[in-house]
């Protein structure tokens, strides 16, 4: 039976989201639109199944077909990202990281990752998460003059700390890691070094950022943000990290399962295959390319209207906007925003005065506009309205409904 005559409630909430997105833009940088073939296989039959175990080696009957579903999603894993081992059973990226520490750390061990307010992510040691709780971790952040990575304060850090892990990346952060610096802080300590690559999972998979083979012990990612899948988390193991540990692609396989979920969902490792397939195509490289095409035009737009963009512009899929010069918080520019119809992060700046909740920026990405076909055309009239809308309230009304009418020639992936 047909969802709509089943449970009307809910088939009516999915077609006001579906409306929403449609005549409004995502700018969330961690959001994108995911392609209807990832969603058919998302919400398929997949779904009945427990297979707690791997290819091989499970602890279930009846499950042929997804041996086959879980080797092929693997295969594309390792192929995209070029590594030897990939493990794309973690529910999602906290899952993920969850068991990257498990993995490798002891309860009390020393972690080092970059402070949440700096752009890190909760698990990499933000106070409040289970990656402080059970371990020590030492935070690293940015200059706070040019907002890019502290290198030096790090490499001090790490020398002092000696960490058994350190993380790397952002959940806002514009700019290019450098891998091989990183790798060489790591080495020095004879530190893991996991690059989370989760917001850039899809520029590195298309050329657009480097990727972080050579360089890391550990990548782990989510798959839905600029990777454009399903929500979900994979684990991948390079050489140089089987160089350092013939036994790390065990420990992450057995750190995930049994050591921290139970049965995968399969419905969603089949859509990660489908992402992952559609990753490897020619026009996802081109997509990467016009993600960060996009962000650098958009950032140099927004300068044209004095707005503050952290460490001076973009590599990548984001911009941290400081609106402290705008005499607006971020939480009422994102307000404001979402009432004309553009989807943003109320964020904190780096050694941001204000409050977590009433912080001074914005987030804002390029990746679900870049899947709607826009380009740099397209982000000097973004410019514009997020100029009409953060300078003057009264323009709120106007500008819904230009987007409304722009959006029209824009339509979700097909
Ligand atoms: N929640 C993600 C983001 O928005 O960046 C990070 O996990």
């Amino acid at each position: 039976m047909k969802l709509k005559n089943k449970d009307p409630q809910i088939a009516k909430l999915i077609e006001l989201e579906t409306f929403r997105q449609k005549t409004s833009l995502e700018m969330i940088p961690s959001e994108n639109h995911c392609t209807p073939a990832v969603q058919e296989a998302l919400g398929s039959i997949l779904t009945d199944k427990y297979a707690e175990g791997y290819p091989g080696k499970r602890y279930y009957s009846g499950l042929k077909y997804y041996d086959i579903l879980e080797n092929l999603c693997i295969d594309r894993a390792k192929k995209l990202f070029k590594v030897p081992h990939a493990n794309v059973q973690p529910y999602s990226g906290s899952p993920a990281n969850a068991a990257v520490h498990l993995a490798v750390c002891e309860p009390g061990d020393v972690t080092m990752g970059m402070a949440l307010p700096m752009g890190g992510h909760l698990t990499h040691g933000w106070k409040v998460n289970f990656s402080a709780k059970f371990f020590k971790p030492v935070q690293y952040g940015v200059d706070e003059k040019t907002g890019l990575l502290d290198y030096e304060g790090m490499e001090k850090l790490a020398k002092e700390h000696k960490p058994k892990l350190i993380w790397v990346g952002a959940t806002a952060y514009s700019r290019i890691f450098d891998w091989k610096k990183l790798g060489e802080i790591a080495d020095s300590v004879g530190a893991y070094l996991v690059a989370d690559i989760s917001h850039i999972s899809g520029l590195v998979a298309g050329g657009a950022h480097p990727s972080p083979v050579p360089y890391v012990h550990i990548i782990s990612t989510t798959t839905h943000k600029t990777l454009r899948g399903p929500r979900g988390g994979m684990i991948m193991v390079t050489q140089k990290g089987l160089d350092k540990d013939p036994d790390l692609a065990k420990k992450i396989d057995k750190a995930i399962f049994p050591g921290f979920q139970g049965g995968p969902h399969m419905h969603q490792i089949a859509a990660i295959a489908v992402c992952l397939k559609e990753a490897s195509t020619p026009d996802f490289k081109k997509y990467a390319h016009q993600i960060v095409k996009n962000a650098k035009a958009l950032a140099e737009e927004l300068k044209k209207y004095d707005f503050t963009i952290v460490s001076g512009g973009t590599d990548n899929h984001l911009l941290l906007i400081d609106l402290r010069n705008k005499n607006i918080s971020g939480a009422d520019a994102a307000t404001r925003l979402e009432d004309a119809g553009i989807t943003v992060n109320k964020n904190t700046i780096p050694y941001d005065p204000a409050p977590p909740f009433k912080p001074s920026g914005i987030r804002i990405g390029t990746p679900a506009v870049t899947t709607r076909g826009m380009k740099e055309k397209e982000m000097k009239k973004i410019a514009e309205w997020y100029n009409r809308v953060i300078s003057d309230a009264k323009t709120v009304k106007k500008v819904c409904e230009e987007i409304k009418k722009f959006c029209k020639k824009f339509p979700l992936p097909k």
